[in-house]
């Protein structure tokens, strides 16, 4: 039998999409939470922050989300993830594979495309295409208010053309091993004495807990989770185990959530940190 396929106007489509994308964008410019980079830390922090009940926006400048894990280790497709980060990758419905006692290993692809669905479904808005280049700021007392953001297209073409300011509460950088929000920030802003020192040589263990430890609140209105956090407390690098970056991007969120909401706050990861 001969399926009937609709009948469709160009300009259909076209007023559809700009109809549609407006609202969003109108919706996007004043938010609770603006998290910056889709890797593997952006995508939890967005999961819990939207899960929390806030108003969560995650700006990745690629057209894809995943960050560091699609390259898996080496491009060997398989990530390791420690204990107590299972606990995220049975909440997200990730199948993993046992190695030892506490250990286990995930397929890349999966855990990229189960946090980003698991993101998405919680309430989470996420705009591929779009980076951050700068932070609003206000001062007395000093805080960060929002982003700046640009089409990555634009930039990469290296057109002159004005970017546009979001509000928001709270602002995570999450953008992996360049900390580009902090280093914007360690370069505009001197008085918040912020510098990007860089990470340390491998040590997986130690950088693990650290990263986690690490994850707060830098100034106020701005938060840093996954391995921008190596890059400003000079953490050693871990390589492709994934925990730390899944606990840290969960702890921002907690943290973010009680800072916002006070006591109406709740606990929304699953385990202490
Ligand atoms: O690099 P990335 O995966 O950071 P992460 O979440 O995780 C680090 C691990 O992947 C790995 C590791 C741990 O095992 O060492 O490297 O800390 O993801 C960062 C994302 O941010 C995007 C970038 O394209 C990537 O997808 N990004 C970077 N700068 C910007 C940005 C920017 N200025 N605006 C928007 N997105």
């Amino acid at each position: 039998m001969m399926c009937e396929i609709k009948d469709i106007e160009e300009e259909t489509i076209t007023k559809a999409i700009i109809k549609k994308t407006t609202e969003d964008w109108l919706s996007i410019v004043d938010t609770d939470v603006v998290i910056v980079g889709a890797g593997p830390a952006g995508l939890t922090a967005a999961i819990y922050a939207a899960k929390a009940g806030l108003k969560t926006v995650l700006f990745e400048r690629r057209l894809s989300f995943g960050g560091g894990m699609g390259g898996g280790g080496m491009q060997f497709h398989k990530i390791v993830v420690e204990r107590p980060a299972d606990a995220i990758l049975r909440e997200i419905n990730c199948k993993m594979e046992w190695i030892e006692d506490g250990l286990f290993i995930v397929d890349a692809a999966e855990m990229i495309a189960k946090l980003a669905a698991k993101a998405i479904d919680s309430g989470a808005k996420i705009i591929l295409g779009v980076t951050v280049d700068d932070v609003i700021y206000r001062d007395n007392p000093p805080r960060i208010t929002g982003v700046v953001i640009q089409w990555s297209s634009v930039m990469m073409a290296g057109l002159h053309v004005d970017p546009l300011g979001v509000k928001a509460k709270a602002v995570v950088d999450s953008t992996g091993h360049d900390a580009e929000v902090l280093s914007v920030i360690s370069r505009k802003i001197p008085e918040l004495n912020i510098s990007v020192r860089g990470e340390k040589s491998m040590w997986a263990s130690q950088a693990e807990k650290m990263v986690i430890e690490g994850t707060r609140e830098v100034c106020p209105g701005l938060f840093v989770a996954g391995m921008a956090v190596a890059a400003i407390d000079r953490i050693p690098r871990m390589g492709p185990i994934f925990g730390g970056m899944l606990l840290s991007g969960a702890k921002v969120a907690q943290l973010i959530a009680n800072k916002i909401m006070g006591e109406r706050a709740q606990k929304i990861i699953p385990f202490s940190l």
